[in-house]
């Protein structure tokens, strides 16, 4: 045959999905088989709310994925899963202690001083070449340790590697997301020891490191079993970080692009050969994360369609009915200026009343405050759009890499307003989509070790350009904002 299957598990933030991707040298194509919803939960912690992952509910979530792509493709060759980065589980003898935090925990804060007692802010971005986010791996350990909970776990295991786990019995950590954690060494792509006793951890914790596109086990028998599948499935380690799974997808046909990656987060950046670790780069909070294959995703965190979505829960909250597709033409046809505010501002990071901060923060910074939804929702677009553009300026700029046309891939591509706004805000041509980019990267990497395609980067990204033509938006010639 010249098509095989693979599943592809992809867990976001707000919602995971199981898809099955037939691949061969004419195309891919993609096909769901399950979607459910995803989303912190509130426990009380000794008097304290804390927001953790309902990981074992999202286990349950993926194995009926699973049962079904199964029974839909019985020939089924190899599963891959990628999720959100820096989260994990402690386990002791293979025993998960507690369900994993959720990165926007209010935990780290404290965690964040302390780390930076130890080992500044400059030292830990010459080792690690990642920008700060108070979330990154290496300061939730740290409040682990101040909570006594590092202490009784023998292995820390980040959330796709944990699925991987539960599946085959293998424990491993997979490179691309394990560059989130802050403890990779950013030249050697190996967990950099020195820092990890300095920071007081316990090496033995963190297991083997293993590339993209290798094999990790197979299915337990009892995966199998309850999954109705056939022996013998291969578990394939791919970009395990949805990011970096996103960027393999990126249709891109020549050099000169930029991407972002628009989900949840806007992820803002150029896919490089060799790390950018200036104190510019620094300065302007540009992250050195490990992609496929060994490329460098050089890039910034805009906080994406997040403020979208919590502005919409809180609304729904206060019991109003929104239609999305509603709001974004009403958003779109506001006509008025509206406040473009800094969508990176920390303020936003945390659940809750959303439109409220933003109000706040138009107040404190003399901004017109929106005084309707339709005009929260342009506002917040318009913000966006003006940080896509100022990430893909900047990183033009700190890499010397010439761009000239931005590839907006994963859900926000399928928000119009957006993509125009952004090409407009950069006087560059955006191509949209595809929308389930991180889907098609975690299936191409499975493809490409089952043999089922060859070649680089390049050769998979032509590969997708072919199957999912994107959307092309030129920017128009007034420019306002600049
Ligand atoms: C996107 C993403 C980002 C990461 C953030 C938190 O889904 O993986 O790349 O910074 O989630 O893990």
């Amino acid at each position: 045959t010249d098509a095989a299957v693979v599943a592809a598990v992809d867990l976001g933030a707000t919602s995971g999905r199981v898809m099955l991707g037939h691949v061969g040298r004419a195309g891919i194509s993609l096909r769901p088989v399950a979607r459910f919803p995803n989303g912190p939960i509130r426990l009380n912690e000794d008097g304290h709310p804390s927001l953790h992952w309902n990981i074992v509910e999202l286990y349950r979530s993926v194995l009926a994925g699973l049962t079904v792509a199964a029974a839909e493709e019985p020939g089924l060759a190899s599963i891959g899963v990628d999720s959100w980065a820096v989260d994990y589980a402690l386990l002791r003898q293979g025993r998960m202690l507690q369900l994993p935090y959720h990165y926007r925990d209010a935990r780290t804060l404290p965690a964040v001083d302390l780390t930076h007692g130890v080992a500044g802010p400059a030292e830990l971005y010459a080792a690690n070449g990642l920008q700060f986010l108070p979330f990154n791996t290496l300061y939730q350990l740290t409040a682990d340790v101040t909570a006594g909970s590092l202490d009784q776990a023998d292995r820390m295991l980040l959330v796709p590697d944990l699925l991987n786990y539960w599946l085959t019995g293998v424990a491993v950590a997979e490179r691309t997301n394990a560059s989130t954690t802050g403890l990779l060494n950013v030249r050697t792509r190996e967990w950099d020891e020195p820092l990890i006793d300095r920071l007081g951890f316990d090496r033995r914790i963190f297991p083997p490191l293993i590339h993209a596109g290798t094999r990790i086990g197979s299915l337990l028998p009892g995966v199998t079993d309850e999954i109705g599948a056939r022996a013998s499935i291969d578990v394939t380690a791919i970009g395990s970080h949805d990011t970096a799974s996103a960027v393999v997808a990126v249709p891109a046909l020549t050099e000169d692009f930029a991407y972002i990656s628009c989900g949840t987060w806007g992820l803002v950046g150029v896919e490089l050969e060799a790390p950018v670790l200036s104190e510019a780069g620094r300065a302007a909070n540009f992250t050195n994360e490990g992609g496929v294959d060994g490329r460098v995703r050089y890039l910034h965190n805009v906080m994406g369609l997040w403020l979208l979505s919590e502005s919409i829960r809180t609304w729904e909250h206060a019991g109003e009915t929104i239609v999305l597709a509603d709001l974004l033409r009403a958003a779109g046809e506001v006509t008025a200026p509206v406040a473009v505010f800094d969508a990176d501002d920390e303020r936003f990071l945390a659940p809750g009343d959303l439109p409220a901060r933003i109000r706040d923060y138009c107040r404190e910074h003399d901004l017109r405050i929106p005084r309707s939804n339709a005009e929260l929702v342009r506002s917040i677009l318009d913000s966006l759009a003006d940080a896509f553009a100022r990430g893909v300026e900047q990183a033009s700029l700190l890499s010397g890499k010439n761009v000239r046309v931005v590839h907006l891939v994963g859900g926000g591509s399928q928000n119009r307003l957006l993509c125009q706004l952004t090409a407009d805000r950069l006087g560059l041509p955006v191509l949209a989509g595809p929308v389930e980019a991180t889907a098609i990267g975690n299936v191409l990497v499975q493809a490409r070790a089952q043999g089922l395609v060859t070649g680089s980067l390049e050769e998979l990204r032509a590969l997708v350009a072919r199957s999912f033509v994107p959307e092309r938006y030129t920017p128009a010639r007034t420019l306002v904002n600049r």
